[in-house]
């Protein structure tokens, strides 16, 4: 009976813990989840610096209202500070881009002040606005959201800033940082590669972002609480799924599974079903090996052309500030970067071009001065290669250029490396050129196709790249998993009857 089917989820992040929480509620009691690693949570990772927790990870819930699982979850676990769950903080709608109450530092000591700033951003916004609304109507004019960001602040500077036209070099340099604070953004080397056509389809929900005053893994933590204990298998990388498995089945249980999981250290499962969970970045370096019968070529190709970039953190922690007291976002601009571009011309050498600036951790009682720097693109996997003392002083020489204090020194650093990360392969989905919404329908359409005659829902496809409108973040994720649970649970489920009275 559909109960006794043996399910193996592949991968024990958010989507893959998901869809086991779905699936053993709904009565299937033979589900297991398979990890590379020795824990659970994927790409929620919270770590330490120092006394104090940071986010290696997934920081914010984006949108954290009624509508958005993790935000749910979140509340139900009781894990979120009272502002973060009022009313008013729900009801906020910033459409994805935060208003942080920035603080600019220039490469030649200086700040800028609020009237030079603001006219920028919000001439800025405006574009990426724009950038978001080809995706109904079709029809864009550049291929990318980069090239056509360009090609807008060309055509639109001259007028937009011809009142005051003494700075106009600097408000480019701004543009530069704001493009580069977008390839953070969307986890891309340069938005050159993002797709304008698809650049709308990526769905915000209303909410001010929040984080968790007690780290993010707290949630993975608590939704581990709820399924058996013996459910996971750790330290177990898988490297071949055999689907169509008819020829040498295994003949121990005397039933023939379609599915046999090979694992690295060379166990092997049988199955019924498995939901493949592991992150884009590593379906695209393994593809070849990771299914066999290798993936269909529509599948495949998707898997290609689909984006997944690196976006990584740098923690510093300061003995003082050296930013306002108000201070949200501290951006980095350089003078002398006026030619429009988000990537720097020689990696090894000015890498560090490439980091925007930080957020600041919020409250000062809780963190002291902790700030998180953001760097993406190939700079940053070039930075993941360095050791954490090059980092180190790599960035406190910025520092000393940009506040213009040549005895400022960082306490403590810690960065992220999600491209050397072997079981993520870098950080996050975006919608790459020439990419639409079919590609990210053929990455979790299930093996075999329909229309074939082999038993069906062999191999199903979950994971934040796989969800339509929620790609790159936890909440799409969550929502992936449980959706393929239902997809199994429905394919068990007449017709005619409910679910709960056929288990
Ligand atoms: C969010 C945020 N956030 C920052 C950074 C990163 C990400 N995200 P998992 O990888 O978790 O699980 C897979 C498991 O599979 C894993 O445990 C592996 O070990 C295992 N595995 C792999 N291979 C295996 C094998 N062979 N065998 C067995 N097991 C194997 N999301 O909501 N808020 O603030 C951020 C951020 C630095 C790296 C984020 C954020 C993304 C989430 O972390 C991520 O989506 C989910 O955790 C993924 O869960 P999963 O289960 O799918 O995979 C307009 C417009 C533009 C569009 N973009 C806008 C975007 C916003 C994106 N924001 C991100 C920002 C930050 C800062």
């Amino acid at each position: 009976s559909a109960r006794d089917s043996q399910i193996f989820i592949i991968g024990c992040g958010i989507s893959g813990i998901g869809a086991a929480q779905k699936l053993l509620k709904h009565g299937f009691h033979n589900v297991h989840i398979i990890e590379a690693t020795a824990r659970s949570g994927g790409r929620i990772r919270t770590g330490r610096l120092g006394d104090n927790i940071v986010e290696i990870g997934a920081n914010w819930i984006h949108g954290p209202s009624k509508e958005n699982p993790v935000f749910r979850l979140a509340c139900d676990y009781q894990l979120l500070d009272k502002e973060s769950m009022s009313e008013e903080n729900q009801s906020i709608d910033i459409g994805g881009h935060p208003l942080f109450v920035p603080n600019w530092f220039t490469s030649s000591g200086q700040k800028l002040g609020p009237e030079t700033m603001g006219p920028v951003v919000e001439f800025f916004m405006k574009l990426l606005e724009r950038s978001q609304q080809f995706h109904d109507g079709g029809g864009e004019p550049l291929p990318s959201v980069g090239e056509f960001v360009k090609a807008e602040v060309e055509r639109l500077a001259p007028e937009e800033w011809k009142e005051n036209q003494a700075n106009t070099a600097i408000k480019m340099a701004m543009i530069n940082t704001l493009l580069k604070l977008e390839c953070c953004v969307s986890g891309t080397h340069t938005m050159d590669d993002v797709g304008l056509g698809a650049f709308g389809m990526y769905k915000t929900l209303p909410g001010l972002d929040c984080t968790f005053p007690g780290g993010y893994e707290g949630l993975i933590d608590h939704m581990m609480k709820e399924l058996p204990k013996d459910v996971v298998l750790y330290n177990k990388p898988v490297k071949c799924i055999h689907w169509n498995y008819t020829k040498n089945g295994p003949k121990t249980t005397g039933t023939s599974f379609p599915v046999t999981i090979e694992c690295v250290n060379g166990e092997k499962f049988a199955a019924d079903h498995v939901i493949v969970t592991v992150p884009l970045g590593y379906l695209k370096k393994h593809q070849s090996t990771f299914l066999s019968p290798p993936l269909p070529l529509h599948k495949s190709h998707s898997i290609q052309r689909m984006g997944f970039g690196t976006n990584n953190k740098i923690f510093l922690e300061f003995e003082q500030p050296f930013w306002d007291e108000d201070c949200e976002l501290i951006y980095l601009v350089w003078e002398d970067e006026t030619h429009l571009a988000d990537v720097v011309s020689d990696i090894n050498m000015f890498w560090i071009r490439k980091l925007i600036g930080f957020t600041v951790l919020k409250p000062t009682e809780r963190y002291g001065h902790v700030l998180c720097g953001w760097i993406a693109g190939r700079e940053s996997e070039y930075m993941e290669t360095l050791s954490e003392l090059e980092v180190l002083h790599s960035v406190t020489q910025l520092l000393r250029i940009f506040t213009g204090n040549p005895t400022i020194t960082p306490r403590k650093l810690l960065r992220s490396q999600w491209f050397h990360d072997p079981y993520s392969c870098g950080s996050y989905t975006y919608v790459a050129k020439g990419c639409s919404g079919y590609d990210i329908d053929n990455l979790a359409e299930p093996l075999p196709l329909k229309g074939s005659n082999s038993k069906s829902l062999q191999v199903l496809f979950a994971g934040e790249a796989t969800h339509r409108s929620f790609f790159s973040t936890v909440h799409g994720a969550l929502l992936s998993g449980w959706r393929e649970a239902e997809r199994l649970i429905t394919h068990y489920t007449p017709a005619s009857s409910s679910v709960s009275s056929k288990l």
